[in-house]
């Protein structure tokens, strides 16, 4: 193990002293403008990423991201971290893989530690069916080039060897399907990374500012009205995950989305026992071992449409029960705490990345329980919908019209356990 430096220790100390009064700010806290060429709503890790690419990507840098609260206090602070781009359809393919192409890339692009972590990611079957189930599913993902091995029970527990493999439990496991190149990253680091680049080149992110209107003439949105005034735009783009259909209600038009509250908890901290995310859709429970050593476990939303920010009791109930049946290492594990937050999902499980009924109004939602991982991917192509004007190829098929041509693209099995 590396001694530490004596210079690292004083920095440690005055750091620690300091009360954090001589930090230099990660980003500005600018005076919002009157008008900008590109407004972003919602600065979650989504809209962040869509500003950094912007103007990284298009040269456009007269942005703001208009955040009601703090950067990442949504959703992007709240989900569990999975990664992984093993979705079934073609469309799916496109801006899964696309986003772990950039994640495999993002702390070199940013300069920033995200703490992007391939440990692998299991899906776990629990008896014939759910086993060719994941064959199909295993051979279409392979088809668009992407990895996915399907495993039996030997090679999970290879990989597990504290999972039970007993035979007489309620469901005995029966194999998995693994996607090496997935795995968890550190989530506000991605928001913290993209907000400190996309403040460097220009972009004016406010936070506590509260998008309460939008401003139309005829058929063209011109701005916002926010907690902090009026603001003008040539484009508005809406990334706000669980009230983007509060959002779209402002703008006069209706999504076809319910928001949902979903939940997770982490236990008191351990040693390192579990090496790869686990997911399980038949007993309904994930979990995985954050650098902490907490376990972070979670598994269905609420049947209910919410906007509070918590799970019921049932769910906990019913997961942890799953947690034990799975890994009776755990049964004495004591819970630290548990968190809601707001999901934002379509009838076919994919996202809407597009345009809006309105002219200059776009719109990013519909990620329901999987977004994190689709973080890079999700503001690169909205960033060139919002520079362009039109989808790019790969965010095309995820169109609002989808709806009405009839051309879903039904994920909810690769949405798997939360949906
Ligand atoms: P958010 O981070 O929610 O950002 C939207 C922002 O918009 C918020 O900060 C909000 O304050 C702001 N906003 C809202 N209204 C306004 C307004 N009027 N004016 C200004 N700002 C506004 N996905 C995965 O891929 N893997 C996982 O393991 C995973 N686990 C999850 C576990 C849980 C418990 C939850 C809740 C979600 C999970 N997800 C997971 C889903 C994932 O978190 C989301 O899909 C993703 O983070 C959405 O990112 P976002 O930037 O669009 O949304
Ligand atoms: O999309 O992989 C996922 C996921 C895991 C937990 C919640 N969502």
């Amino acid at each position: 193990m590396a001694t530490p430096t004596k210079y690292s220790i004083w920095s440690l100390l005055r750091n620690a002293g300091s009360y954090h009064q001589n930090w230099q700010r990660v980003w500005r806290q600018p005076t919002p403008k009157d008008e900008y060429e590109v407004i972003v709503i919602g600065g979650g890790g989504h809209g962040l990423a869509t500003a950094y690419y912007l103007a990284t990507v298009h040269g456009i840098t007269n942005v703001a991201v208009l955040e009601k609260g703090w950067l990442g206090g949504g959703n992007t602070g709240r989900n569990t971290t999975v990664v992984r781009s093993n979705y079934l359809y073609d469309e799916s393919s496109g801006i899964y893989e696309l986003s772990m192409k950039l994640w495999e890339g993002l702390s070199q692009e940013l300069n920033y530690n995200v703490m992007f972590s391939q440990r692998g990611v299991i899906g776990l079957s629990h008896d014939r069916h759910g086993n060719d189930e994941q064959s199909r599913r295993g051979g279409a993902i392979h088809l668009n080039g992407i990895d996915s091995e399907i495993l039996n029970v030997a090679q999970v527990r290879a990989l597990v060897p504290i999972i039970n493999t007993s035979p007489n439990i309620r469901y005995p496991l029966f194999g998995g399907m693994l996607q090496r190149r997935g795995g968890n990253a550190r989530h506000d680091a991605v928001a913290w990374g993209y907000a400190r680049g996309a403040d460097a080149r220009g972009v004016d992110i406010l936070q506590e500012t509260e998008v309460i209107g939008l401003m139309r003439e005829g058929s063209r949105v011109v701005g916002v009205e926010t907690s902090r005034g009026a603001i003008r735009a040539k484009r508005v783009g809406i990334v706000v995950a669980g009230h983007s259909g509060v959002l779209a209600n402002m703008a006069g038009f209706r999504l076809p989305l319910e928001s949902y509250p979903l939940q997770a908890l982490v236990s008191e901290p351990i040693k390192p026992v579990l090496h790869t995310v686990i997911m399980s859709g038949k007993v309904h429970v994930y979990l995985s071992q954050s650098d902490k050593g907490e376990l972070v476990i979670g598994a269905s939303r609420d049947a209910h449409n919410s906007y509070s920010q918590r799970g019921s009791f049932h769910l906990i109930e019913e997961q942890l029960a799953a947690l034990i049946e799975l890994f009776p290492i755990f049964g004495r594990l004591r819970m630290m705490r548990q968190w809601g937050g707001i999901v934002d999902v379509c009838p076919d499980a994919s996202p809407i990345i597009g345009k809006t009924p309105i002219e200059g109004l776009f719109i990013n939602c519909g990620w329901g329980t999987g977004g994190f991982k689709a973080t890079p991917g999700s503001g690169w192509v909205f960033a060139h919908t919002l520079a362009t004007g039109e989808p790019h190829s790969i965010n095309a098929p995820f169109s609002l019209k989808r709806f009405s041509s009839g051309y879903l693209i039904d994920e909810h099995g690769a949405a798997g356990v939360a949906h």
